[in-house]
């Protein structure tokens, strides 16, 4: 079943028509999710009884995520998180416009790259409207563009031992009596060369704007929202990355939530 049958159908069900539900903003009642059949509810039955090796044996990781048409983008997309970082290095960046911002790519790599908006944007270009799912509940079409992350990767080498990618962010999102703690993210390298990941640095036909992770976010569209990371200070390749963190490859993984959030 098509996703815009569940969507027409959960309208129905909410005894709502589109145009009235439309103008009620937002993202949670538009897009279905509560469809007793719905990604997420999915996702989370599966990570009950399922273990990540099994998950990755039951789930063709090299399927393409569903693409929409201009048509299906309903509304903005939801900002979620950190929406409007006030780190020091950050405010920096935004008050040029990000003109001097520069993607750093290392780690286990041939060649680290430094990466300015102005060279991603003469690299090869992606474009995708595609949903974005929240653990939390609620979803939104959007369309994104951007440079393959398999390209960046491409460029840099990346080195056999590598094993992941971690993205380092701009945003604290916690303050806590040891410190502040930056958002962080990490994805394999299956999902990371995955065609339609890609290092999005633009969303609904303008530049990405602040409250989406200018100047660059990931989309890394078989996974739920979490593993997206906003605000990209860096791209390092690691082998292990038991010792950022918590240990667990992530902001939300440290608190609780999967590694392996595929949808
Ligand atoms: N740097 C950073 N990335 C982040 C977050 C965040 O708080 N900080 N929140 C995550 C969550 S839970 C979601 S659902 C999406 C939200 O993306 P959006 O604001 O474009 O909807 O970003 C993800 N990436
Ligand atoms: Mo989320």
């Amino acid at each position: 079943m098509s996703d815009r049958l569940l969507t027409r159908r959960a309208l129905l069900r909410a005894g709502m028509t589109a145009a009235s539900a439309s103008l009620l903003g937002g993202c949670k009642v538009l897009d279905g999710l509560s469809a007793p059949d719905n990604t997420i509810r999915r996702f989370m039955e599966r990570a009950n009884d399922l273990t990540m090796a099994m998950q990755r044996g039951v789930l063709n990781r090299d399927a393409l995520a569903t693409e929409y048409s201009a048509a299906d983008i309903r509304q903005p997309q939801r900002p979620n998180g950190v929406t409007n970082p006030q780190d020091d290095a950050y405010l920096a960046l935004k008050s040029t416009d990000f003109a001097d911002y520069r993607l750093e790519v290392g780690g286990m790599v041939h060649q680290p790259l430094s990466l300015s908006l102005a060279q991603m944007r003469t690299m090869p270009v992606r474009r995708q409207i595609t949903r974005h799912d929240c653990v939390e509940g609620w979803s939104c079409i959007a369309d994104w563009t951007g440079v393959p992350l398999a390209y960046v990767l491409s460029v840099a080498g990346v080195r056999s031992e590598a094993r992941y990618v971690l993205f380092h962010c701009f945003d604290t999102i916690e303050r806590s009596l040891s410190g502040t703690v930056r958002y962080y993210e990490t994805i394999d390298l299956v999902d990371a060369r995955h065609p339609q990941t890609i290092l999005a640095w633009g969303m609904n036909g303008a530049a990405l704007p602040v409250p989406n992770g200018a100047p660059l976010r990931v989309r890394v569209e078989r996974q739920l929202g979490y593993k997206m990371a906003k605000y990209i200070r860096a791209i390092e390749l690691v082998d292990d990355f038991s010792a950022v963190g918590r240990g667990r490859g992530g902001y939300w993984e440290d608190r609780g939530y999967e590694w392996y959030a595929g949808i």
